[in-house]
């Protein structure tokens, strides 16, 4: 089974006052129950990196993408939400800030975009930390991209500017404590029991087992009477909304003419060859409602950033290689691969499906682009239309869940930050 273990983190640098604290829901590892006092150095830094005497200014950080770990000191100036929109109030989640040498600054191009990793979104989250706007903070991680922005991932440490660089725990109970917090579902204690506390591919191996235990499966026909209620317009119950455009369409305009609406295979049924006998074909976890030419538009394209516009699609951008969504779905797209990848692993008489970093994957039962598909996860968080859908699917439909849609930073447990 090919799937990408995250290297174990399970580390916490202890340098004098300097501590760097990784995630929890990196840090967990088949060791449960070990304590965490065995110290290892993050992939990135160095106890030169976090104890670091002068920090970076933001300019220097913006011109230093090196990958490299570092400290910055900048002014939070906001949150942001995509490459070029950083938003100053009504925050929509814990998950990045963006960092600039003048607490003033409302010019993008001189941000830096930081990730906070599940650990310290309740401490140096905005949604739940608002006041810390205008404040001077000193951030370490790795000086990479973070929503195809200068940035810094991976972050390992938060503070106050002119305080010691120790961050405080972001609870007490998670340095020992073997299961993600960042993220609760009322079906931990049923549907996800065996699951809770696991990481990497033994997370991965018993999801499979949870979400293809009691499965109804669809024929390709019944797909249509599904979608038209998985996906049903809230404000128009006679009709759907097309995943990519986002166009409130008739129920009833469905088939292969021109402007109708048809059934999006999210994950290509030519990447892995399914076709639409019963199966990951029929699946109405990655079907979708979506134009007819739009959906030829997508074809059988990996999923990246970047390209030209796409007609009838606002928002979406394509090129010769790959697809990128409008904003409001690019996390249920990623959310959508990484639950097949899981569903589906061979044996079944079906390939077994996983995303690679390849854009370029043709028949082969690949989809791309991790990297992006992560990002998309995190910056896109679930929402109401996405999480009744992933419920309607389960009460009245195929009796399984897409676990990523319950908990997204399982994405990360199983295929890394
Ligand atoms: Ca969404
Ligand atoms: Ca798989």
């Amino acid at each position: 089974m090919p799937v990408v273990i995250p290297r174990r983190r399970l580390a916490a640098v202890v340098t004098g006052l300097a501590v760097a604290l990784v995630p929890p829901s990196l840090a967990l590892s088949s060791a449960a129950g070990s304590p965490a006092t065995a110290l290892t150095l993050p992939h990135a830094a160095t106890a030169q990196a976090v104890t670091a005497a002068a920090p970076l200014t933001v300019s220097q950080a913006i011109g230093s993408q090196t990958g490299q770990s570092a400290t910055v000191r900048g002014h939070v100036v906001g949150q942001p939400t995509a490459t070029s929109t950083v938003v100053r109030s009504g925050f929509p989640n814990d998950y990045a800030l963006a960092i600039a040498d003048s607490a003033s600054e409302t010019s993008t191009s001189r941000m830096l975009y930081v990730q906070i990793p599940s650990a310290f979104r309740s401490s140096w989250g905005l949604k739940t930390n608002p006041s810390l706007m205008g404040r001077q903070v000193d951030v370490t991680g790795s000086l990479s991209a973070y929503f195809s922005h200068p940035g810094m991932t991976a972050t390992t440490a938060f503070a106050f500017s002119g305080t010691p660089t120790t961050t405080p725990l972001p609870t007490t109970s998670t340095r020992t404590t073997p299961v993600p917090t960042s993220t609760t579902s009322p079906y931990d204690s049923t549907y996800y029991a065996s699951a809770i506390g696991k990481t990497g591919s033994a997370l991965h191996t018993e999801l499979h087992r949870i979400i293809s235990s009691g499965v109804t499966t669809l024929t390709y026909d019944q797909v249509w009477t599904a979608l038209g209620d998985t996906d049903q317009d809230p404000n128009n119950a006679g009709n759907v909304i097309e995943v990519y455009s986002g166009r409130s369409i008739a129920k009833s305009d469905n088939g292969g003419g021109v402007d109708q609406w048809n059934r999006e295979h999210v994950w290509a049924k030519s990447h892995g060859d399914f076709g639409t006998v019963n199966g990951p074909g029929t699946d109405v976890h990655h079907l979708r409602p979506e134009d007819v030419t739009v959906n030829s538009t997508r074809g059988n394209l990996d999923f990246d950033n970047g390209g030209s516009a796409v007609a009838q699609c606002t928002g979406c951008l394509s090129d010769s290689d790959s697809f990128q969504p409008r904003d409001a779905v690019k996390g249920d797209v990623a959310r959508m691969i990484f639950y097949m990848a899981v569903r589906w692993d061979g044996g079944d008489g079906f390939a077994d499906l996983e995303p690679n970093s390849s854009v370029a994957n043709g028949t082969a039962p690949y989809l791309g682009k991790l990297s992006v598909l992560k990002q998309w996860n995190l910056q896109d968080p679930p929402d109401a239309f996405e999480k009744r859908r992933n419920q309607v699917i389960y009460d009245t439909w195929q009796h399984n869940r897409n676990p990523f849609i319950d908990h997204p930073e399982w994405v990360t447990a199983i295929y890394g930050s």
